[in-house]
């Protein structure tokens, strides 16, 4: 049923899309795209996998950027380059031409639409009080396989699956909790958010927040859920019971300009969420709860660039002037200060949420990842570790003086990385290396490499997770014919190995749910 709604709203929108007169020499824009692009970024150019390519949503990307990412490819990224004999150099400048065309009208996906896209399966009031399974309701995994567009929930004991169920299409990013465990939420690229119920293995209810989306996050009260979206640009509350639309946000510097939402996570201590924007040079917080958690503080951070607070009623919004543009970010464990990179940036910024402003600069060149950073205590000293999409180190940076502790050489870039408070290993992977088969561990004591796996040669495997007491940590295959493999955590032993289709990311209910240092927000 989820794939079928999906078919239809595609449809509906393609409608909306009507293509621009053929040329009557050279290549045909609409056409290659058909051949070339659809697939990933929808015949409509609305964004499916791949994001929307209209100039609304193109942002900081110059033409030319665009004929070398064409040409090339993006980087930790699923964008794959056309070499010249796919894609002669005229048929390169006319499609990137083509994706700078606006469509005749996008459409909107205000709270009208949201609200007429809700699906409810189950009516919360009949779900049962108790799990209808034997398994530990708070060592639970959902795990996304994004072979053919399905969820599994793994019981963190026994490693069965408890449930498969189909999911919406191109599920991204982490799978999100409510505060007691019990309720599972999931985004889909084209802007589609679940909600699972995990007592009585089922769907509870569906609603799409956006054509397109990064990411969720939910309040640490359990009430609320906030979507960042692409497209529109928007920030968009739901109520977490029934995913009603409570708010449509948009994002704008009040002057015309508008944003993409990079990703919006929840900070616990300050009863907020903070959004980071790929557009303006601003972070964004909103509180949750009707205590303003900002009141006088309200600095400014240059003349000129007061922080503002704007939009009154629930989730106002309080901007904080950052000096870069913010594609990824990373909390420290109190929650207190902010680090932030742009993609193409060669420095990270610190921001502190209370002070309101930057407080300090990065050394952090090679692309880190820092939504897959960790934080952990390294000689008495708080640190967190990243990965990098571009350089194939791990670094390890204080984050009370923000020095570069160390870096630490790996077999290639990486993708994600993971710990757990009751192990002392952080286990990596190198996925944008060469040998994408392996998963290297460090020693946090020592920062050093002390064991490298290789549980398929030759596949690609990445993506940890440990189980609710770290003794466990589950790896991820991440091919068609994949797996999840689950290791001994302290003699990396393999203990058991279940066949999964492209499975990418799992997620504890525990160690989310306790915003464990380990794992992501
Ligand atoms: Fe992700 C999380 C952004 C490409 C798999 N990724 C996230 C989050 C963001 C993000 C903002 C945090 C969401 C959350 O948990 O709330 N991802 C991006 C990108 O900007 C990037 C580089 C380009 C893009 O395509 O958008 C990107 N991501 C990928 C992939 O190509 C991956 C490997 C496969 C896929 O499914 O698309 C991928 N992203 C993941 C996973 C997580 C994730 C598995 C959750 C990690 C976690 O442990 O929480």
């Amino acid at each position: 049923l989820p794939a079928a709604l999906s078919v239809a709203i595609a449809a509906v929108l393609l409608a909306c899309a009507a293509p621009s007169p053929a040329r009557a020499d050279g290549p045909n824009p609409e056409r290659l795209f058909a051949e070339h692009c659809a697939a990933c970024h929808g015949g409509d150019r609305l964004g499916a996998i791949g994001p929307a390519l209209l100039p609304e949503n193109l942002g900081r990307l110059k033409p030319a950027e665009a004929e070398r990412i064409i040409r090339h490819g993006r980087p930790a990224t699923q964008m794959p380059g056309f070499p010249a004999e796919t894609l002669s150099d005229e048929a390169v400048r006319v499609l990137a031409a083509y994706v700078f065309t606006p469509l005749p009208e996008v459409p909107a996906w205000g709270m009208e639409e949201i609200a007429a896209s809700r699906v409810v399966h189950k009516d919360p009031a009949t779900l049962p009080e108790k799990p209808r399974h034997g398994a530990d309701p708070l060592n639970l995994f959902t795990v996304v396989e994004a072979g053919d567009h399905h969820v599994s929930i793994v019981d963190g004991d026994r490693f069965t699956v408890l449930d498969r169920f189909e999911s919406r299409f191109a599920l991204h990013g982490g799978a999100k909790y409510s505060p007691d465990g019990r309720f599972v939420y999931l985004a889909s690229r084209d802007g589609w958010v679940s909600k699972y119920d995990l007592h009585s293995l089922s769907l509870v209810a569906e609603v799409r927040a956006g054509v397109n989306t990064r990411n969720v996050a939910v309040s640490s009260d359990g009430r609320f859920l906030m979507v960042g979206n692409t497209l529109p640009h928007t920030l968009v509350a739901l109520d977490a019971r029934d995913l009603t639309p409570i708010k449509v946000i948009p994002v704008t510097d009040g002057k015309g300009k508008s944003s993409r939402v990079s990703a919006v996570y929840s900070m616990p201590p300050r009863n907020s969420f903070v959004a980071a924007l790929k557009d303006l040079q601003e972070v964004w917080e909103l509180p949750w709860d009707d205590r303003p958690v900002y009141a006088g503080l309200v600095h400014s951070h240059e003349p000129g660039r007061e922080e503002a607070v704007s939009l009154p009623g629930p989730f106002p919004v309080r901007k904080l002037k950052v000096n870069e543009f913010v594609d990824d970010f990373f909390f420290d464990q109190p929650y207190d200060q902010l680090m932030a990179t742009s993609r193409d940036g060669k420095k990270g910024i610190v921001v502190h949420m209370d002070v309101g402003r930057q407080i300090a600069e990065l050394d952090l060149p090679g692309m880190p990842h820092l939504g897959s950073g960790i934080n952990f205590v390294h000689e008495g000293r708080p640190v967190m570790a990243t990965p990098h999409f571009k350089d194939p180190v791990i670094s390890v940076i204080d984050t009370v003086d923000w020095k570069t502790v160390k870096r630490i050489p790996m077999p290639g870039p990486g993708f994600f990385l993971r710990g757990h408070e009751n192990t002392p290993y952080a286990w990596a992977d190198a996925y944008m290396g060469k040998d994408r088969d392996t998963i290297p561990i460090i020693d946090t004591r020592s920062l050093e490499i002390v064991n490298t796996l290789r549980p398929a040669p030759g596949k690609l495997t990445a993506h940890v997770e440990f189980t609710r007491d770290g003794r466990y940590a589950l790896v991820s295959v991440m091919e068609d014919e994949g797996a999840i493999v689950v290791y001994d955590a302290a003699t990396f032993a393999e203990v058991k190995r279940l066949p999964m289709r492209k499975p990418i990311g799992k997620y504890n209910v525990w160690n989310k749910i306790n915003f464990s240092s380990g794992t992501s927000h």
